[in-house]
């Protein structure tokens, strides 16, 4: 099998608050289910700025980072733990390019924004991300593993 040579990795995805705001957090969680990606983590939190100022510390001598940093903490954002085989390369294709002009058309920023700094969504840039950043957004006992059932309703 092809997806054998890929890892079961997991991703942060996040809703940012313009996505909130907008009501494309159900829009934006159906791209990822049908996918056929595994859920983990899921919750509506209103993000300190200590938060956002570690979870984006890499960007941190840009010009734009206060900006940044205030538009992550505006509102609530929808938080995310997403599990797959190659979940974050994957993500990163559905999600789209960072700036929305630029996204193709069938993604999420391509379809849904136009603004780098309004871009509705983030995702993990490395399964090494993945995993430092749902540790980061996530608190133990926030996260489920599970199994999925095969559907005996259907047989
Ligand atoms: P991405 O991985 O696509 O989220 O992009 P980056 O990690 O490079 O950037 C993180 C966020 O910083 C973007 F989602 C939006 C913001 N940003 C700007 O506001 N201006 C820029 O020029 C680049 C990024």
């Amino acid at each position: 099998l092809m997806a054998s040579m890929v890892e079961v990795e997991e991703s942060y995805i996040m809703i940012k608050p313009d996505g909130v705001q907008r009501g494309l957090v159900g829009e934006i969680i159906s791209r990822f289910e049908k996918k056929g990606f595994k859920l983990k983590g899921l919750k509506l939190f209103q993000c300190p700025k200590e938060l956002a100022e570690e979870h984006y510390k890499d960007l941190s001598s840009k010009p734009f980072f206060p900006k940044l940093i205030s538009y992550i903490t505006s509102g609530p954002v929808v938080c995310m733990a997403w599990e797959g085989v190659g979940v974050v390369a994957s993500a990163r294709k559905l999600i789209g390019a960072t700036n929305p002009l630029q996204a193709e058309p069938g993604t999420i920023r391509g379809d849904l924004a136009v603004q780098t700094g309004r871009n509705v969504v983030h995702g993990s840039d490395s399964p090494e991300n993945g995993t430092r950043e749902i540790a980061l957004w996530f608190k133990e006992g926030e996260l489920s593993e599970w199994t999925p059932v095969q559907a005996p309703w259907l047989i």
